[in-house]
């Protein structure tokens, strides 16, 4: 051990049969499910999150609605839904499977305790019991969320047993099958507390990691560093060791740029569809009226039809105001307030301000810190709204993610378009749901929870079905230690060259490689700097330059665990980041606009491109290849 903690790290080495790896909403949904069909077998399932699942991943805050709940609506209302908001591209036969089943996931955390919003007289209702919810929106329903991730990782470790939970272990990569490379067969990864090398094998994993935040440069740098809308914890990891292991991905040229509360990121969802709030710009005009006419331009209003008009189109109208100087745009949050209260009781208006505050003290908290700093009374004074940097995830009003088998029983779908196990990629054991599933936005958080149960019933089934295959790693525990370990040893070897700790020209801080990729992806790949504008030129620069980031990037130091994870943490950012510019660069039209524009294909291209974007990553020869896959409209307008 040297001063710094860092020797060999203790290795320990586990055989399991089915390993979860991840703690967020897919995985609760897992672990929850997955023993329903494990019980009465000798499977060995496990659970590792590189956080403690009480308070990990997206919901960590909290949130203040579930925003997919059909109550009743048709499932088949959810998918017209879904690709009108996704522009005409989604996967119809996985979107409708969560849309069939999500109601039976929300009925089980409103029992575990998660307290659903009811209509008037219904307050002891259960929604089983026909409880009417307060729907904020069509698919929406509102909650005392606060706790909401408490109460699923509660279940969720009560179905699996403590015994079988490994928090605080960071997965770095998954290994393939020796005797079969397209196969999974283990993972392996590192306490963030301890210095512990875990090598998991297994007969088929659950690759839950969440999407991928800090990608692009963020717009809160300096002081605001950290603060994000979606969870910073989350760094493209599924993504990224998916790839890796040969899973086809798919439509990762999406990506999500939500409207915000300026700053605190607090989400809009509430204000708009529950308080009924309207946005506008600078001189009181409506956007979404005024700049309507735009949707005729480039074909973008080719999908502005069915039941919303679509995210990234809404942000598109708003943007068109910002660019033009038209800024900043307001939400006007005492206008929406007076009008609701004109029929309240003084008791009741101090509830419905309460109401407001919560729905950010349940899940962007920071938000209320920006509204106190700035002496904002929302009933009194309007609040800014701004669109964030790029996300990709595949959950919310986006649809990156990987290529995966679908259900197998409903009619019109490609033969092509399931393989047996729902929910695995096109690697063998390889299982994902949640924003690791392409092409089917809109699950949310009892989606994704409900695309989990999915993936555990499967994979209890491949593990039945492969119980005489014993799993071979492709590659040596040595070797993995020495890739693994590689920024220690680049701190260990060359921090005495230097007196000040950070500036060495031996290596680079995590810190400021994470600043190289998120300048590379902001100025070139369509991020704030730019309103979200590329083209083929700006891409080929920064393929240049993320090609120089790939190289010095073995220049990263750690000098603790903690640093080890920043760095294996930006490694699968690079490989997402990478992943998302070849399919911008592949896809020659602009699918997303208020999303991304590609500037050199400003149209919207439906004969040539209303098709899914795949892409496959070779490892070894670290070479890409795309193709187009058709599209096929399983429901009918
Ligand atoms: O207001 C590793 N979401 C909302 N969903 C709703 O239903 N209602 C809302 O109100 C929503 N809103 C919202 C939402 C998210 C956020 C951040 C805010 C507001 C502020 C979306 C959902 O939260 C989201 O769809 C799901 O949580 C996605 O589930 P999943 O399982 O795909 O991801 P996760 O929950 O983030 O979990 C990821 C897990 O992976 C772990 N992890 N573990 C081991 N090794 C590694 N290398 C790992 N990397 C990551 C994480 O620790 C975590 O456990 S609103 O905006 O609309
Ligand atoms: P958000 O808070 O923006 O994440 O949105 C929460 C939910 O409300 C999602 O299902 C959104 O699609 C929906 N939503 C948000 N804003 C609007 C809007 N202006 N019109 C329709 N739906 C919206």
């Amino acid at each position: 051990m040297s001063e710094y903690g860092f020797g060999n790290p203790e290795v320990i080495e586990e055989e399991v049969d089915i390993l979860l790896i991840g703690g967020g909403m897919a995985a609760c949904g897992a672990a929850v499910e997955i023993m329903r069909w494990a019980d009465g077998t000798d499977l060995k399932i496990k659970l590792v999150d590189k956080a403690a699942m009480d308070r990990s991943g997206a919901v960590a805050q909290g949130l203040s609605a579930i925003n997919t709940y059909m109550g009743e609506n048709d499932p088949a209302d959810y998918v017209r839904m879904v690709r009108t908001d996704l522009m005409g591209i989604i996967r119809e036969d996985l979107v409708y499977d969560v849309g069939r089943h999500v109601d039976s996931s929300v009925h089980l955390f409103e029992e575990w305790g998660l307290p659903v919003w009811k209509q008037p007289g219904d307050e002891g209702k259960k929604l089983p019991e026909g409880g009417k919810p307060v729907r904020s929106g069509k698919w929406q329903i509102m909650i005392n969320g606060e706790s909401y991730k408490w109460i699923v990782a509660e279940a969720a470790k009560k179905s699996l047993g403590t015994e079988n939970i490994q928090e605080r272990v960071f997965i770095v990569k998954l290994v393939n099958d020796k005797n079969d490379p397209d196969r999974v067969a283990g993972a392996v990864g590192f306490s963030v507390r301890e210095h512990k090398l875990y090598v998991y094998k297994f007969k088929c994993c659950l690759l839950v990691c969440g999407g991928a935040v800090n990608v692009f440069r963020p717009r809160s740098v300096g002081e605001g560093q950290g603060r994000a809308w979606y969870p910073v914890w989350n760094a493209g990891s599924t993504y990224a060791m998916a790839l890796e292991a040969g899973a086809e991905g798919t439509m990762l040229e999406n990506r999500f740029v939500p409207a915000r509360f300026k700053d605190g990121y607090g989400p809009v969802g509430a204000w708009f569809l529950l308080f009924k709030a309207k946005a506008m710009n600078a001189y009181g005009e409506d956007y979404q009226q005024t700049n309507a006419h735009l949707l005729e331009k480039h074909n973008y209003g080719n999908h502005a039809h069915g039941h919303v008009m679509g995210t990234c189109l809404r942000n598109h109208l708003m943007m068109e105001d910002m660019r033009n100087g038209k800024g900043p745009i307001f939400m006007d949050t005492p206008t929406a307030l007076a009008k609701l209260a004109e029929t309240m009781t003084p008791k009741e208006i101090k509830h419905l301000e309460a109401e407001a505050w919560e729905d950010f003290l349940d899940m962007t908290i920071g938000q209320c810190g920006v509204w106190a700093g700035e002496n904002i009374e929302p009933d009194k004074k309007m609040s800014e709204l701004m669109p964030t940097e790029p996300y990709l995830l595949g959950s919310h009003a986006g649809c990156a993610g990987l290529w995966v088998s679908g259900p197998d029983d409903l009619p019109g779908v490609p033969e092509d378009w399931h393989w047996g196990y729902r929910g695995m990629t096109t690697v063998k054991g390889l299982f994902t749901a949640g924003d690791g599933v392409g092409a089917s936005g809109h699950k949310f958080s009892s989606g994704a929870f409900t695309e989990g149960r999915f993936a555990a019933k499967a994979m209890v089934k491949f593990a039945l079905d492969n119980k005489d295959w014993t799993p071979e790693l492709d590659t040596d525990v040595s070797e993995l230690i020495e890739e693994i370990y590689r920024p220690v040893r680049n701190f260990l070897e060359h921090k005495d060259y230097t007196t000040a700790i950070d500036v060495n020209p031996n290596y680079i801080t995590p810190r400021m490689l994470q600043f190289r990729l998120q300048k590379i992806m902001d100025e070139y790949v369509g991020g704030v700097a730019t309103w979200y504008q590329t083209n083929a030129k700006m891409m080929e620069v920064a393929e240049a330059k993320l090609e120089m980031l790939k190289e010095d990037s073995l220049k990263m130091r750690a000098k603790d665990l903690h640093e080890l994870l920043r760095a294996w943490e930006n490694y699968h950012r690079i490989l997402a980041a990478e992943a998302h510019m070849k399919h911008i660069q592949f896809r020659e039209e602009t699918r997303y606009p208020g999303y991304y524009y590609r500037s050199d294909f400003l149209d919207l291209d439906d004969e040539n491109w209303r098709c899914f974007v795949n892409s496959k990553y070779d490892r070894k020869t670290k070479e890409w290849t795309l193709r187009k896959v058709p599209y096929v409209q399983l429901i009918k307008d």
